[in-house]
């Protein structure tokens, strides 16, 4: 995620990290995994509160009141699998990863489950700097609520992929990756209380997946990755836009929608991409929020290619009220 002039100060800034990352050296190859059905449960530690709901003849973890479900695996390079549900305005989840120390020295990953967004941050807390929270990437995401999401995360060395219901959301590289340490299924403090069940993890690289082949022999993943304008008052809309392959596009097209406040307009876009490539993408719009911050959503189609993931097709942003002159 690029960061733009206008990138979003996050809304959730208070978070709760009470625990303390012990990695007790768990070095199981073999999955293992937990339903919460029955007890004891065993490898867990919580820094945050917790009840368990009936779902289906089980049972599924509810977390509340901020912090983690701490799972004491070893956790270097590993896929970790598990299903999440939240209710609207209720609960904001947050997955940590690698985590380790003891407070105040303490470092880890964290996802953050927004319901537009998956936000990838690294934490580092220490006694001379306090907290620090860094965005590492954003990927626009629908995680409606009330309902299971599958996902999955992927870590190998500093490479991040998750996938929610099969399709790859997000992808990131870290040039400078955290140790091993434990992973946490939790909530971001004073937010309310989320849902976990069927977590797996599976320690060790994960084989080269390739992403699903779908259509992907006629087509290929484009995505809208950021939304700016240049200036506040009397700016210009761009839209960024990435090639997630495999195809190269070339002398392609697409259809892009730009919605602000609620109004649609319609953008030819004209495409010369290699997979991995962004463009950013002048739409002509006139942007002004001097009056108040505006909501704007960007949604794009390949015209004549599929596009085997129509997750990361759409991308909502905020773009911040003008200061007064
Ligand atoms: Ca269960
Ligand atoms: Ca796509």
């Amino acid at each position: 995620m690029s960061k733009s002039i206008f990138s979003i100060v996050s809304a959730f800034a208070v978070v709760v990290l009470g625990g303390v990352f012990a990695t007790p050296g768990w070095t199981q190859q073999m999955p293992i995994s937990e339903s919460f059905d029955t007890d004891p449960l065993q490898r867990w530690h919580f820094s945050c509160q917790r009840e368990f709901v009936t779902v289906g003849g089980g049972r599924a973890l509810r977390v509340s009141g901020g912090g983690h479900a701490l799972w004491q695996v070893q956790a270097r390079d590993f896929t970790l699998k598990f299903r999440y549900r939240y209710q609207a305005g209720k609960g904001t989840g947050d997955i940590v990863l690698r985590a380790s120390g003891s407070p105040p020295n303490t470092k880890m990953y964290s996802l953050r489950m927004e319901p537009n967004q998956i936000v990838l941050c690294r934490r580092i807390r220490t006694a001379q700097t306090g907290f620090r929270e860094q965005q590492l990437k954003a990927a626009p995401v629908n995680l409606a609520p009330n309902v299971w999401h599958n996902v999955t995360v992927r870590l190998s060395g500093g490479r991040f992929d998750v996938s929610v219901a099969g399709n790859q959301v997000l992808s990131a590289n870290d040039s400078q990756p955290l140790p091993p340490g434990t992973i946490g299924l939790g909530i971001i403090g004073g937010s309310g209380a989320v849902e976990y069940d069927d977590a797996v993890y599976t320690p060790g690289a994960p084989g080269a997946s390739p992403p699903s082949a779908g259509s992907g022999q006629t087509g290929t993943d484009l995505a809208v990755t950021d939304i700016f304008a240049d200036h506040l008052r009397n700016g210009q809309l761009f839209v960024r836009i990435t090639n997630r392959g495999p195809a190269t596009l070339q002398g392609k097209q697409a259809e892009l929608i730009t919605v602000v406040n609620g109004q649609a307009l319609v953008h030819t876009v004209p495409l010369h991409l290699a997979p991995g490539q962004t463009l950013t993408h002048n739409t002509g719009r006139m942007i002004n929020s001097s009056a108040g911050s505006l909501k704007v959503k960007a949604t794009i189609k390949l015209s004549g290619l599929s596009d085997p993931n129509a997750n990361n097709n759409g991308y909502l942003e905020t773009i911040p009220q003008a200061k007064k002159p």
